[in-house]
């Protein structure tokens, strides 16, 4: 073989170094960005590849490492990545996977990319973003190592021992000079590892924190692959059924799996999967679900004559009050309706999963009488209780219609049209409400004080939660509507602002309140409209001055720097009410000051579990929940 110079690139590689180079300008385009999410992006990437590799039955098990240095490795018992040289590039392959852009493809050999993260980029975005990275492919007799770094490899291709293994190792650190935040969140990778492990039934993931000692670490494995999923959404609630049903079939080449039962709630949780990727929005497989799901039960329900002749037919909707369901698919060409592939447009897609559920729910049912005439008797509950949810909805329409759209008599609006500019502090209790109609600037900033606790909507159905006046009042303020009238475009305030006392209480309603907007309006959150506020915790005063401190840490570093030497008795605030306007501007409204947490949502599935086991009926999990994170919470924001 003839020895290539290190220093002299082709015009092959020439072009390749341009590629990952273009990746270090804007590394945003392709890892979604440069802050924490972007970080972990990297890890799911190098574990997509591993993930494929378990897809085409050639591997068991994946080992994830978080090291003492926040570099992470990836561990895999495929069948290694192909070192020979590639014909076109007169290169390895495993080094062409590594440096050219989108080389994720099989060179066009009739293979595809099933699972695929985000942006489904590859090894070479990983690559170009890391401060350094070493592959070691074993191919059951030789152990083969290229490394490279920020791009450009540092080592060619070279045999560094013998083994009888085959695998894939992969080791990386991501680059400070790219990265604003180098420290990995354990939580977050095993949230995201549990969830491939149930999407990839049999696939064994463990994931090992070395940066603890002793180490920190979870091992996922499941057999029953999405029915144990469904299994884990619904541990925090109360299932009517025993039965979890399970389908899987394949119809026009896509391989198409449904898991699905009901609990005694009333929300619908359904995740949908498209190659591994979570579809937030839904899409033609979502579709065609749900027209199974509705037709199979109707059908059912007539056949065993337990919708009788003079009922209607159930709807969409109350086949699916407190469903739980996961759908996963597997589709050669994912046509994807937006960049975030948050929604699935392949029409195929609708009709493999309605011909998979349809079949096979109707004979599931058929073999479980028992469990049938449960989902019925639920659905039916859910038809009733509609039309009443649909009176009640109708009356405040019309009531708002009569009053000419009248606002809450207790909200205090200000006075600009604009809901860019306009900001509504939600204020727990009268007197504070007081002090904050005081204090505000009323040109942008509403007040609406609400009473004690608002109701728990968790634990509610529509009809009763729309005729709750604290509700009422929300809604309307907002503009929006709710549920399905929901219109965000409507929306009268771009900053929604819960302001709740620092305590236990507070914190109680500042989570009914995120619940509420959470489940009827997840797109305020999504949106990024919803904040909390963060009032102070001690006043310090010293001569003529007043200090804040908004916790313990804060209040210490204070005091050593101002000394403590003639300081009146520190105050405590036990409440927002015990500040006047002029504090309660200063220290918690006034923009240029003020500090203001905004409300995120990144994981979906987690929140999801995390609301109804904080706010379901289930007690244990809540004190689970509490001892789990206690020691961890300081302030309990969710
Ligand atoms: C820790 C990361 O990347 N594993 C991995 C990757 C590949 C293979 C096996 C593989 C695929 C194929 C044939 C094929 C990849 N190979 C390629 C390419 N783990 C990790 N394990 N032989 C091995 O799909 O035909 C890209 S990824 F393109 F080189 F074949």
């Amino acid at each position: 073989m003839q020895d290539i110079p290190q220093t002299e690139y082709s015009a092959d590689n020439i072009q390749v170094l341009e590629g990952l180079e273009a990746v270090r300008k804007r590394p945003g385009m392709y890892i979604s960005s440069t802050s924490e999410r972007g970080l972990h992006h990297l890890v799911y990437e190098i574990v997509d590849n591993a993930v494929d590799e378990a897809l085409m039955d050639a591997c068991s098990e994946i080992v994830v490492r978080i090291h003492p240095d926040n570099s992470v490795s990836v561990r895999d018992n495929g069948r290694g990545i192909p070192v020979g040289i590639q014909t076109q590039t007169g290169l390895p392959a495993v080094e062409v996977i590594f440096t050219v852009l989108h080389a994720g493809g099989k060179f066009g050999n009739g293979g595809y990319k099933t699972s695929g993260g985000l942006h489904g980029v590859g090894a070479s975005v990983v690559n170009a973003l890391s401060e350094w990275l070493v592959v070691q492919v074993h191919d059951g007799k030789q152990i083969h190592e290229i490394k490279f770094s920020r791009g450009p490899k540092t080592q060619e291709l070279a045999v560094i021992g013998n083994t009888n293994e085959t695998g894939t190792f992969v080791h990386f650190k991501p680059d400070p000079e790219i990265f604003e935040v180098l420290e990995y969140s354990f939580e977050t990778l095993k949230q995201r590892l549990q969830e491939t492990a149930f999407l990839t039934k049999g696939l064994k993931i463990d994931i090992i924190d070395e940066r603890r000692d002793p180490n920190r670490n979870r091992s996922y494995l499941y057999e029953g692959g999405i029915k144990e999923f469904v299994e884990h959404i619904n541990k925090n609630k109360t299932p009517i059924t025993e039965e979890i049903f399970y389908c899987e079939a394949k119809h026009d080449n896509i391989m198409v799996e449904i898991s699905m039962q009901y609990n005694d709630g009333f929300q619908e949780t359904t995740y949908s999967f498209v190659n591994n990727i979570n579809t937030v929005d839904g899409g033609t497989h979502v579709t065609g679900f749900r027209a199974g799901l509705t037709k199979t039960i109707n059908d059912y329900g007539r056949k065993f004559n337990l919708l009788k002749e003079n009922e209607k037919n159930l709807s969409n909707e109350d086949v699916r009050e407190g469903l739980t369901a996961v759908i996963s698919i597997k589709v050669e060409e994912p046509q994807f309706e937006s960049q975030t592939k948050a929604k699935l447009g392949n029409s195929e897609a609708r009709t493999a999963v309605e011909r998979a559920l349809s079949e096979q729910l109707a004979y599931f049912l058929e073999e479980n009488p028992g469990v049938g005439k449960i989902i019925i008797e639920k659905a039916l509950m859910a038809s009733r209780a509609r039309e009443a949810a649909k009176k009640a909805r109708e009356l405040v329409r019309r009531k708002s219609v009569l009053e000419g759209g009248r606002l809450p008599g207790k909200l205090s609006d200000c006075s600009e049209k604009d809901p860019a500019l306009c900001e509504i502090f939600l204020v727990e209790g009268e007197s504070a409400g007081g002090s904050a109609k005081l204090a505000r600037y009323p040109n942008t900033q509403a007040i609406l004080p609400l009473k004690g606790k608002i109701m728990n909507v968790e634990k509610a159905r529509l009809d009763k939660i729309l005729g709750n006046e604290e509700i009422k009042a929300l809604i309307t303020a907002f503009g929006t509507g709710i549920h399905d009238d929901f219109d965000i475009e409507k929306l009268r305030y771009h900053k929604i602002v819960i302001m709740t006392d620092a305590d236990v209480d507070g914190s109680h309603i500042r989570t009914l309140l995120l619940t509420f907007m959470y489940r009827f309006m997840p797109d305020l959150v999504d949106s990024g409209f919803v904040y909390i506020a963060q009032p102070p915790l001690y006043k310090v005063e010293k001569g003529k001055k007043e200090y804040y401190a908004f916790n313990d840490d804060e209040l210490q570093l204070l005091l050593s720097q101002i000394g403590r030497e003639s300081i009146k008795p520190i105050q405590r605030y036990k409440g927002l009410g015990e500040m006047d306007a002029d504090q309660l501007w200063d220290t918690t409204m006034d923009p240029e000051k003020r500090i203001l947490l905004q409300v995120t949502l990144d994981d979906a599935i987690a929140a999801d579990l995390i609301f109804t086991q904080l706010m379901g009926d289930k007690v244990e999990p809540r004190r689970e929940f509490i001892q789990e994170y206690a020691s961890e919470v300081k302030n309990l924001d969710v």
